[in-house]
């Protein structure tokens, strides 16, 4: 495949609700988006870093910095023998930066796959023509105030509710929205890192609430405190920061750390590193879903698609549009009986609408091959 340009460009998409979690609150989503030409076909994809380095070490301004000057350059170096399969192996060299790595993976995947009239969800293996969603609910500045979001979404069709949790909020919101809407709701929450190995105690304490799990309530590299602490508490231990790569999925597995993984292609280099971090699951019995770091109908579109393959048997942070954005870059996705579709158009099977793209432009740069 033979890239003519890559071109970044730095969006800022409004956020319908200001959504906080263990780590701060975000009201507005600055993204870098990649969009890839060739003499036959273009692509797109968001990268998933944030403002600031707290979800993980990686941030936007320093993505760019990376992709620019240490990413792309590895890729000229391919020539005309670049395809998506080749990217992980060419950028290997680079330490981290997966989200730097995932965003031009998936851009240059959905340029070829056009190229090849191939839809993602085709390429990956999806084998559901759609996915159910859950939603991810921030934290609230009070209990009623959530109880209202909390119905407001289930009202909308949501299937699964999540719950960000930090020390001072986690049992008295679980608990409340447990009783509101009783032992068939299914629920979980988010850590997002703030707790330690010595609230193992209190953690039980969310046992009798019956969760799906507790994502990531420990250190991203705190593998060992997980294992302890899975053995301490009965809610299911998931991890989402903590797994980087399917080798870190392994070990996670193989340690008893967690028994179950939220998948996030950009947090792991790209949608072929996830795909094996669904297998590398699937062979141990452990289930997956997919996780959102608010994408919009870019990423959307290809996380829905991942989410299609046949491990990913619990709902993932996949909602529709309007929760995160009044207007998507792409037409909306909609919720249908609690489901997203899955694309089936080649690529990603969105595309990217002008007049949005124009209005929400920051800045742009190009770089010729
Ligand atoms: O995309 O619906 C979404 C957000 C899901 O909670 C969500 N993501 O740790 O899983 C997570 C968080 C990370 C993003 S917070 C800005
Ligand atoms: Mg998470």
């Amino acid at each position: 495949m033979r890239i003519e340009n890559i071109e970044l460009r730095r969006v800022s998409m409004p956020l319908v609700r200001p959504f906080r979690t263990s780590f701060g609150t975000i009201t507005e989503r600055q993204i870098s988006l990649v969009h890839v030409s060739t003499a036959h076909a273009e692509g797109w994809a968001e990268c998933a870093a944030e403002v600031w380095p707290l979800y993980s070490s990686e941030f936007i301004d320093a993505s760019d910095l990376v992709i620019r000057d240490h990413l792309i350059p590895r890729l000229q170096a391919l020539g005309d023998a670049l395809t998506a399969e080749r990217v992980g192996n060419a950028l290997a060299p680079v330490k981290g930066h997966q989200m730097s790595k995932a965003v031009l993976e998936t851009a240059i995947l959905d340029a070829q796959l056009r190229e090849n009239g191939q839809s993602f969800g085709g390429y990956l293996g999806a084998v559901h023509d759609s996915v159910p969603a859950g939603v991810s609910v921030g934290i609230m500045d009070s209990v009623d105030e959530l109880l209202e979001a909390v119905a407001g979404y289930l009202e909308q069709g949501y299937l699964r509710i999540k719950l960000k949790i930090e020390p001072g909020w986690d049992l008295e919101p679980v608990r409340a929205v447990r009783e509101r809407f009783g032992p068939d709701l299914l629920l979980q929450v988010d850590a997002n890192t703030a707790y330690s190995l010595a609230d193992a105690r209190h953690l039980a304490r969310l046992d009798p609430f019956d969760l799906l799990l507790i994502e990531q309530p420990l250190g991203e590299r705190d593998l060992l405190g997980h294992a302890a602490l899975a053995r301490l508490i009965s809610t299911p231990v998931c991890l989402d920061e903590s797994i980087e790569s399917a080798k870190d999925a392994a070990a996670a597995i193989s340690l008893g750390a967690c028994s179950i993984i939220n998948v996030k292609p950009s947090r792991v280099g790209g949608y072929l590193e996830a795909r094996r971090i669904h297998d590398v699951a699937a062979a141990h019995g452990v289930p997956v879903w997919c996780g959102g770091m608010l994408e919009t109908g870019i990423g959307r579109a290809a996380n829905v698609a991942l989410a299609g393959l046949p491990n990913f048997v619990l709902p993932g942070d996949t909602s529709a549009s309007d929760r995160y954005y009044a207007r998507d870059l792409t037409a909306p996705f909609v919720l249908e009986d609690g489901h997203l579709r899955v694309p089936t158009g080649p690529g990603t099977g969105v595309a990217v609408l002008p007049e949005v793209l124009a209005e929400v432009t920051r800045s742009r740069s190009d770089i010729r091959f």
